[in-house]
């Protein structure tokens, strides 16, 4: 018999990589994605639409984490090996404007899962994974974050995440079962939504090399980051659950940039060299005497992590855990992506 994985937030970036991990391991993967006015599988449409065996292992379900109703009945009809929590409103700056929806989705979600595990009677069948995040650490109080770091939340995002995280921990203790968090800092690819930083710097700079754009408008340049490769994090989210107990793992590359050296990384490999003049908002980055990077007051948040790096020694003595592409390769593939769309 095959394994059955149900993964909610199957449309966005993690759950596409993820799922192509789980049907090359020979699992048959179930979705859930959300109803909406405009197509919103373009992720996944490449599995969905593949005409081999592949189609028949990949069944999507209409549903929402906020509905409990469906959550429940969509558990209990497919009866899962493992269950992957990805959904979530996941941007950062928009958990500011939207705090109670985000309380809702991504620390109620959580538990929404939970719950219906524990009243289906599946607690010694089903594994729980949890996309815990870095942003847990916020105004940090370790200068490299582990597993044992104090939370420090700094967002409605980073504090919905760590109810979700606390809640997982204790419907394991409660009631055994497996349920594990990945504290996973940030991880990008060609598949990462638009808004997202990185995205924002490669797809930008492709179009201005290209004549297509002539500003990019920014935040804060000087916040810094452990960025990795998706396709790396979503093999250790199901190394976590196969692990033979449940635990909590930072996932990360122990190598930090901040969004201004980013930035340097993309225009060298596009051979456009970047002088920055100016201070504070006021700060501009120049290609050939012209203007190219801004900042603009829109992108700055009410409060900004400033300052991530993570420590995946523990994911890597236990579960030989080892991030495979570095930044400078993610980089490559993310604008030949872009370039190839343009
Ligand atoms: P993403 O691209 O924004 O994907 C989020 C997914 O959740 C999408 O499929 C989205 O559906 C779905 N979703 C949002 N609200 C939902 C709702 N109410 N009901 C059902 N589904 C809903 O995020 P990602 O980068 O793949 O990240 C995956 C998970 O890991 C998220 O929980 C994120 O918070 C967490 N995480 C991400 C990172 C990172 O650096 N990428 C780091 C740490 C943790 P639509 O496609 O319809 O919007
Ligand atoms: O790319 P970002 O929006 O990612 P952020 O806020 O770190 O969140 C991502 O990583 C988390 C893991 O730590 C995930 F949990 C979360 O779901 C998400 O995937 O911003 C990165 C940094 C921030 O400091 C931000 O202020 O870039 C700075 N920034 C500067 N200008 C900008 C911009 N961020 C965005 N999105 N857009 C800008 O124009």
């Amino acid at each position: 018999m095959k394994k059955k994985a149900l993964i909610f937030g199957v449309t966005g970036q993690d759950g596409s990589y993820l799922s192509e991990i789980l049907l090359k391991k020979g699992y048959v993967v179930h979705g859930v994605k959300r109803r909406s006015s405009s197509i919103n599988t373009q992720r996944v449409d490449h599995i969905y639409q593949d005409p081999h065996e592949i189609k028949r292992n990949f069944i999507l379900h209409y549903g929402d984490i906020t509905d409990s109703t469906v959550v429940s009945k969509i558990i209990k009809e497919i009866s899962p090996d493992e269950i992957y929590n990805l959904a979530a409103q996941s941007h950062v700056a928009v958990s500011f404007e939207v705090p109670e929806y985000t309380a809702n989705a991504d620390a109620l979600g959580a538990l929404r899962i939970l719950e219906a595990i524990r009243f289906h009677k599946l607690a010694k069948k089903t594994k729980f994974y949890q996309a815990g995040t870095s942003e847990m650490f916020g105004k940090i109080r370790e200068k490299i974050q582990n597993e044992n770091t104090p939370f420090n939340p700094i967002s409605p995002y980073g504090v919905a995440k760590q109810y979700a995280h606390w809640i997982t921990i204790n419907y394991r203790k409660a009631y055994g079962i497996f349920a594990s968090n990945g504290i996973l800092f940030n991880h990008e690819s060609p598949r990462r939504g638009e808004t997202f930083v990185t995205k924002k710097i490669v797809a930008a700079l492709c179009k201005i090399k290209l004549k297509k754009q002539k500003t990019l408008f920014l935040g804060n340049l000087y916040a810094k980051r452990d960025w990795g490769h998706a396709k790396d994090y979503c093999e250790a989210m199901w190394k976590i659950l196969q692990h033979k107990k449940p635990d909590d793992f930072v996932i990360a590359t122990g190598k930090q940039y901040s969004i201004k050296e980013f930035i340097e990384i993309v225009s060298s490999q596009l051979n456009m060299k970047i002088q920055w003049r100016g201070k504070g908002i006021n700060e501009k980055g120049y290609h050939d005497g012209k203007p190219i990077i801004a900042c603009d007051k829109k992108y700055f948040r009410p409060l900004d992590v400033e300052d991530l790096i993570g420590n995946a020694s523990k994911a890597a003595k236990i579960l030989k855990w080892k991030p495979k592409i570095n930044l400078k390769q993610l980089v490559k593939e993310m604008i030949q992506y872009e370039m190839d769309l343009n």
